[in-house]
């Protein structure tokens, strides 16, 4: 086979670059090494920024975001046993962030390029790429127990932190940088009405706790946990008992509990390798930068990156100019690294680290009540959140 650009990976990255590659005329193949069903089993992001919701406009895709998402223009910090809402679209001039599932991201994602009859081959295994530092790269796969090769121009490395590009790049030529969290998330998804119609983000001497949701009747709860916690030591009764504990008394009164559907433990990192463009090999979205979810970051990172890489694909097949392709890796990092800054900041400021203690809580409570109440410090924090600029 031959093709223009190779993408591996079916999440949001590779199918958002997909898409716009279609929509500009430019061929392409997607390879994942894992079903299409089991992709959309996957439960993680929830929190959409206005650049993200634009590309998926761009590249079509958008139809039941604008129906079923949910704009949020604000959200509450609780510490001490209070909330205190941060005014999104006050403080940034009308921004707002928008509250709809990553797996639906993907759903429509999916639909839009089924719809389109573009090629991708699930279940492919063994996926290894070639040539790289040369210009004819090309990838092999193994499928139906035979080895088939796509030679391309192009390959987009968007096959998440575990994917085979990035382990691919010699050693001697990436650079990485990381700090793992001592703790993790425990995710609870359950059909029961969000206890806000705002995102609740709290610091409580027991540990982290986050009220999200995936609309208004599914409701997406998180609390901080040890490491090597198991998810078979969470009854949903645990669970919302130690929820309850770690929210002020307004909200603790008025969650509405139920049975859960999804409950999973996920790692906290920051991580970045440097560069992203290793000759015809380009890494975008989780491949290159993991965040901690504590500042909603990691999806939305992985959309900037596309719209840089698509921006420099765009120019190379249609203006056969490679300023956008040279640029891509030094643009990307410029906004990943102002991410991975904010998200390390919220995770700090949010979590109880082993040797925070009776000093370290009552520095957090007066950063946090520093930060609510000084116009300066919450505009910061609403900038990063919403977005940054692309
Ligand atoms: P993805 O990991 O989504 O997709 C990579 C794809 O590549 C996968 O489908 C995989 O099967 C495929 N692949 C991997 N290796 C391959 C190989 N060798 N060959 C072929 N294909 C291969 N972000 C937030 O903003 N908020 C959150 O709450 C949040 N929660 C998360 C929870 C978890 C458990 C995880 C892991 C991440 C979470 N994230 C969250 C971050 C997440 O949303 C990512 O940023 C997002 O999935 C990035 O998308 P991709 O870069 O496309 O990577
Ligand atoms: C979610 O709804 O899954 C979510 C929302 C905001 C975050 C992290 C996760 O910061």
């Amino acid at each position: 086979m031959r093709t223009q650009v190779a993408i591996i990976g079916s999440g949001p990255a590779g199918l958002l670059l997909g898409q716009l590659l279609s929509k500009a005329g430019i061929d392409h193949v997607i390879l994942d090494r894992v079903s299409k069903d089991y992709i959309l089993g996957r439960v993680r992001a929830g929190v959409l920024e206005e650049g993200t919701v634009r590309l998926l406009d761009e590249a079509g895709a958008s139809e039941r975001l604008h129906a079923q998402g949910l704009p949020h223009g604000g959200f509450s910090l609780a510490f001490d046993g209070r909330n205190h809402r941060i005014d999104l679209s006050g403080l940034t001039g009308g921004k707002q962030v928008t509250v709809y599932g990553q797996t639906e991201v993907t759903r429509d994602l999916m639909q839009k390029r089924e719809s389109g009859g573009e090629r991708t081959i699930y279940s492919a295994d063994n996926v290894t790429i070639h040539d790289f530092g040369a210009s004819n790269p090309f990838v092999t796969y193994e499928s139906g127990g035979k080895t088939h090769r796509i030679n391309c121009d192009f390959i987009a490395g968007c096959d998440g932190f575990h994917g085979v590009s990035r382990h691919s790049v010699p050693e001697d030529a990436i650079r990485t940088y990381e700090r793992a969290y001592p703790f993790g998330w425990l995710g609870v998804l359950a059909e029961v009405p969000p206890v806000s119609h705002e995102l609740i983000y709290a610091n409580h001497p027991r540990g982290f706790a986050l009220c999200s949701m995936r609309s208004m009747t599914r409701s997406r709860y998180y609390v901080q946990c040890p490491l090597d916690d198991k998810v078979e030591a969470w009854t949903d009764e645990r669970f919302w008992d130690e929820l309850r504990r770690r929210l002020p008394k307004e909200n603790a009164e008025a969650v509405t509990t139920g049975p859960s559907f999804e409950k999973s433990i996920a790692p906290l990192r920051s991580f970045v390798a440097e560069p992203m463009r290793f000759g015809r090999l380009f890494l975008a979205g989780d491949a290159a930068h993991i965040v901690p979810p504590t500042g909603a970051k990691g999806l939305n990172l992985a959309a900037s990156d596309v719209h840089y890489l698509f921006e420099g694909l765009r120019d190379y097949y249609v203006d056969h100019s490679t300023a956008g392709l040279d640029a891509y890796s030094q643009r990307a990092l410029l906004r990943v690294w102002r991410a991975v800054r904010f998200s390390w900041s919220m995770t700090m400021m949010m979590h109880r680290f082993p040797d925070t203690g009776a000093f370290g809580q009552k520095i957090q409570e007066a950063e946090l009540d520093y930060l609510v109440h000084s116009r300066a410090a919450s505009t910061a924090l609403a900038e990063n959140y919403v977005g940054l600029p692309f």
